[in-house]
């Protein structure tokens, strides 16, 4: 798969695409990341990318002349500007765009960008958060990480995407790994059982709670069975009496 990453500042995005599991994919070819600087599309003696907003107000905006260029330059593709106006960004949005042979991330800065680049050449905006950012990169970063770890051979052995946080729609089940007691404080004794049935039960019971306590909302969404069912009003009863701890 591969990403066009338009942005102001490469050198904010190149460390994190040379670590680890991204950089790994690169060299193994099943993710290419090409960086694009929009000043390079900007044809005055200074280069200018940006300029005051019409109307007045704090701030700057992004030019559409260099911007657009830049667009232009790494087109066809779906262009996705991250911005937070944009749909909110989820694991079902990410499923949905690792289907996509290539994908060009446009990175916000100052105030915005000039609404014209959006009319013209913008098919959607997409926001990592209700919160403002200082630029788009780290939104583009998310939508790239969270995408391509979903491409088949992106993770290796050692970490899956299968349970995860999202992937049945719960919240992921606590982690422990050694030592067995760590500051007097001990691994659940079904993760030590080696019943595997009892330690999916334990791990399914833990994710319905986490997520009846944290995200109750994601459960409308998430594929319930009739035990999950009978689980949750049980934790929802103990809930209401006290009994289940509310953490
Ligand atoms: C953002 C977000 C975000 C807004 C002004 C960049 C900044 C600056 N992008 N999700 N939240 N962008 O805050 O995606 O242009």
């Amino acid at each position: 798969m591969l990403f066009e990453i338009l942005t102001l500042f490469p050198e904010a995005v190149k460390g994190y695409l040379e670590t680890s599991i991204l950089a790994r994919a690169q060299r193994a070819g099943l993710v290419e990341a090409r960086l694009t600087n929009i000043r390079d599309f900007a044809r005055d003696k200074h280069q200018t990318a940006d300029d005051r907003p019409f109307g007045g107000g704090q701030g700057m905006v992004m030019k559409p002349g260099p911007l657009c260029a830049a667009i232009r330059s790494v087109l066809p593709g779906r262009v996705i500007l991250t911005s937070p106006r944009g749909r909110p960004f989820d694991q079902a949005k990410a499923e949905e765009l690792v289907r996509l042979d290539k994908l060009i991330l446009v990175c916000g800065r100052y105030e915005g960008v000039d609404q014209r680049v959006i009319d013209l050449l913008v098919d959607e905006e997409i926001s990592v958060g209700d919160y403002v950012l200082t630029g788009g990169e780290l939104a583009a970063l998310t939508i790239l990480d969270a995408t391509s770890r979903l491409l088949p051979g992106v993770l290796g052995s050692q970490d899956s995407s299968q349970e995860e946080s999202f992937g049945d729609g719960l919240l992921e089940y606590p982690h422990y790994t050694r030592p067995r007691l760590f500051e007097g404080r001990a691994v659940p004794e079904a993760l030590l059982s080696g019943d595997h049935q009892r330690i999916r039960d334990w791990r399914r019971r833990e994710s319905l709670r986490l997520t009846l306590l944290r995200r109750p909302e994601l459960l409308e969404r998430a594929q319930l069975s009739q035990r999950d069912r009978d689980w949750l009003a049980e934790m929802a009863a103990g809930l209401e009496a006290g009994r289940e701890p509310g953490r």
